[in-house]
């Protein structure tokens, strides 16, 4: 009896807790949390976008959002993906707006929801100085720099037939001056809000056209999606514009103070960062968490792919023609598939399809894991058939079964076959994560690509780079061989 008591007290009091915890989740939390949304952004397009010396990303576009969400109280995380990449994954889905000096254009209202516009800007030709090009009649049978999915890259296939020249795109807005700086292409044409600042600030180029194709910037959501952001954006920007955030904002970036100490603070870093230490140390932390995110997709994928591979590999010779149907297919489908496609297609092409988001780096390693171990799993299935059928045979009329003959017999002797397969594989996986900047994930090559986007130092970044990827294979092969040996001994 007195235990009966015991007990019914002692639930009594946990149901207390249990309501007690309830209570305060549902009633505390989540009630005045701020909502984070997903803003996709260009790599760099200074004034608007870019990266400032401590990587942090600054420019109108920038402050602009960050004010906006201040004032409304909602929270934001930044992916510098590139315009075309921010574009495209605001259509997937994948992120929940996109501000990045985007033009309001009557086609892009098919797709995008446009904000009230913000800043206006035109198209402009910009040439090297030493070039002698003077405009477009000069272009004839020449080529010209324009970036993915811009306004600057449909004005020049507009006219490029009635000029006689060549297009050819990049990503990025760095990449585009580039060519023009080395001589590769003849000109670029880009918006004249930020050709015009380039020049103010030491880019290096001449702007030789009057603005053409005018249009206003305005911050974009999916059509029909985000609808309360949207709302909450035209909201701050008109609170901006009467307090007159706006204005300093603007003139932060474009005002003449702006321009000239932006030059000044440039050369000044220009001289500090242009040794490799200077370069090394002013980007540390960044060139630190890229090696870190780097061997993260590399020591998940190489799990996974390994995991995935290994199975599939074993499928495809259990005698069973079903089984080893999947095993050819998944082989065929995930070996075919160039790596960069099969990331858009998981990180773009499913979600427009399904509708809910899938993170980049969960993208990242379930594309890796997909094409990595169907090379992993041709290399388990030829290791396994390259045992001498013999072994098999002798095995299974000693009587013992299929499972036990092929656990005990033959993979020990197709596992020392498959051991150099394998590490090759797991340099192969940590060298193919590089693609995976393509989606915004900030490992170390999307890294370096911020970090040339602001200080234009390409062949030093890269060459720091492609030292630490090799650092990272020398290690991991190190790694491999000493797994090898403990397994061959
Ligand atoms: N102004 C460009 C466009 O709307 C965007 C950009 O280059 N970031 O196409």
């Amino acid at each position: 009896m007195g235990e009966d008591i015991m007990k019914k007290r002692f639930a009594f009091f946990c149901l207390t807790v249990i309501a007690a915890v309830a209570f305060f989740f549902s009633g505390q939390a989540p009630v005045h949390a701020e909502k984070t949304y997903t803003i996709g952004t260009d790599v760099t397009f200074p004034p608007f976008v870019y990266a400032n010396s401590n990587n942090k990303y600054v420019g109108i576009d920038m402050e602009l959002i960050r004010s906006i969400a201040k004032e409304e109280g909602f929270k934001i995380k930044i992916k510098p993906l590139g315009f075309n990449a921010a574009v495209q994954s605001v259509s997937s889905g994948q992120t929940d707006g996109v501000i990045a000096g985007m033009t309001i254009t009557d086609e892009r209202k098919q797709t995008f929801d446009f904000s009230n516009p913000y800043y206006e800007s035109g198209i402009v030709m910009a040439v090297s100085p030493k070039s002698g090009i003077k405009g477009l009649q000069d272009l004839k049978g020449k080529k010209v720099a324009v970036k993915t999915g811009t306004q600057g890259a449909t004005y020049a296939n507009s006219i490029k037939k009635k000029y006689g020249f060549k297009v050819v795109t990049f990503d990025d807005s760095d990449n585009v001056y580039n060519d023009v700086k080395t001589g590769n292409s003849a000109a670029c044409f880009d918006d004249s809000a930020v050709l015009n600042y380039g020049v103010k600030t030491g880019l290096g180029l001449k702007v030789v056209t009057k603005p053409t194709d005018i249009g206003q910037y305005g911050f974009a959501v999916k059509k029909g999606q985000n609808q309360e952001l949207l709302k909450m954006f035209n909201k701050g920007l008109a609170k901006l514009k009467k307090n007159g955030k706006y204005n300093q904002i603007i003139k932060k970036y474009t005002g003449a103070a702006a321009t000239s100490s932006t030059k000044k603070s440039n050369n000044k870093k220009d001289a500090e960062s242009n040794t490799f230490i200077g370069l090394i140390k002013q980007n540390r932390q960044a060139i630190g968490s890229g090696i870190l995110e780097t061997l993260k997709l590399t020591v998940l994928s190489i799990i996974f792919a390994t995991i995935f591979g290994v199975l599939i590999g074993l499928l495809g010779v259990i005698p069973n023609k079903f089984a080893q149907g999947v095993s050819t297919v998944i082989i065929y489908i995930f070996r075919g598939l160039p790596l960069l496609v099969l990331a858009l297609f998981i990180y773009n092409g499913i979600p427009s399809l399904t509708g809910s988001k899938i993170p980049a780096f969960v993208a990242g390693i379930i594309t890796l894991t997909l094409n990595e171990g169907a090379y992993t799993a041709a290399f388990v299935k030829g290791g396994i058939e390259a045992v001498d059928s013999g072994q098999m045979e002798a095995a299974r009329s000693l009587g013992l079964p299929f499972r036990k003959a092929m656990s005990k017999i033959v993979l020990p002797q197709g596992i020392k076959i498959m051991v150099p397969s394998f590490i090759n594989q797991f340099i192969i996986t940590l060298k193919d994560t590089s693609i995976l900047s393509i989606i915004g994930i900030l490992e170390l090559t999307q890294t370096g690509k911020i970090i040339i986007a602001r200080n234009l130092q390409g062949f030093k970044v890269w060459t720091i780079v492609a030292v630490i990827y090799l650092l990272l294979i020398t290690i991991l092969t190190l790694l491999s061989k000493w797994v090898e040996r403990r397994i061959n001994d």
